[in-house]
């Protein structure tokens, strides 16, 4: 086995401390999605758009990676093959954990955009709707994330890794988001074996060749050993 994709959801991170988005007290059981993760959203109330942001920039500021992490950042180290670790979190935890080579297909939470030059920064903790570009200093900014509807970043990259891919491993997520939702299918039918850790079974959990559900923190390790 030298090809490994990997790709992880907000389950990965539910034990830092970061809520996940479908469970029960999720992200978008308390925010209109609709709201606050569209670009028609954003054109509306861009100010809404930038709370949500900065309440989950300070959010996560004094979260701390765990033992999930941990482990996946173990493997990178160590895996002598190719390994792609493809996210859907904007948190910065894999970094935060050693990863070194994180795929953030949604964004980062983190990173800043000119919605006019594209010129891409560090977001500072407080974003606001009069920021201005600070490389063109003309274009609004808006957090670097991928809102429905929107391109996720990356994806002739990860087409290409699904299809050489041995092994596809998808870690803490709900399967309700395409197109990652549908990475275990492509990866299934280029012939790799397909593997599921999560809480409990997703909505694609019968696309899955192998499957183990428990916590994050106590699988994900088992697995990386
Ligand atoms: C696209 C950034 C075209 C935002 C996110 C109409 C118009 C256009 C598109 C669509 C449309 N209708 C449908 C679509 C497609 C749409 C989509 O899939 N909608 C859904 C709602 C039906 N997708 C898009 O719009 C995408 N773009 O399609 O462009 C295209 C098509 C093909 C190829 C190229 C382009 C863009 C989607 C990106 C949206 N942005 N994130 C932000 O974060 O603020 S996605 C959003 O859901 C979240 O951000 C998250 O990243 C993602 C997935 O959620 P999960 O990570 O799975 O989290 P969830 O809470 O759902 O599940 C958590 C899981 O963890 C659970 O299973 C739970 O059991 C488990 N768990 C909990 N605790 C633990 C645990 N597991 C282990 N241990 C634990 N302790």
């Amino acid at each position: 086995m030298d090809k490994i994709v990997i790709l992880t959801g907000a389950g990965v991170s539910a034990e830092s401390g970061l809520g996940t988005f479908r469970d029960a007290g999720g992200v978008w059981t308390q925010y209109d999605l609709e709201e606050v993760a569209t670009p028609e959203g954003f054109a509306k109330n861009p100010g809404l758009v930038h709370d949500f942001y900065n309440a989950r920039r300070e959010n996560c500021k004094n979260k701390a990676p765990n033992a999930a992490h941990d482990a996946l950042a173990r493997l990178e180290r160590e895996f002598t093959g190719d390994l792609m670790l493809v996210t859907q979190n904007v948190d910065d935890l894999h970094e935060r954990a050693g990863c070194q080579n994180v795929v953030h297909m949604h964004g980062e939470l983190m990173r800043a955009r000119c919605a006019l030059c594209d010129h891409r920064y560090d977001a500072p903790l407080v974003m606001g709707v009069a920021d201005p570009c600070p490389a063109c200093e003309r274009g609004p900014t808006r957090p670097d994330i991928v809102w429905f509807g929107e391109m996720p970043f990356f994806m002739d990259d990860i087409y290409v890794a699904l299809s050489a891919a041995d092994l596809f491993v998808s870690i803490g997520t709900s399967g309700s988001v395409y197109p990652a939702a549908g990475f275990v299918q492509i990866a299934d039918a280029a012939g790799a074996d397909t593997l599921e850790l999560n809480l409990e079974p997703s909505l694609g959990i019968s696309d899955f060749a192998q499957a183990r559900q428990g916590p994050a923190t106590q699988i994900v390790p088992e697995w990386v050993a």
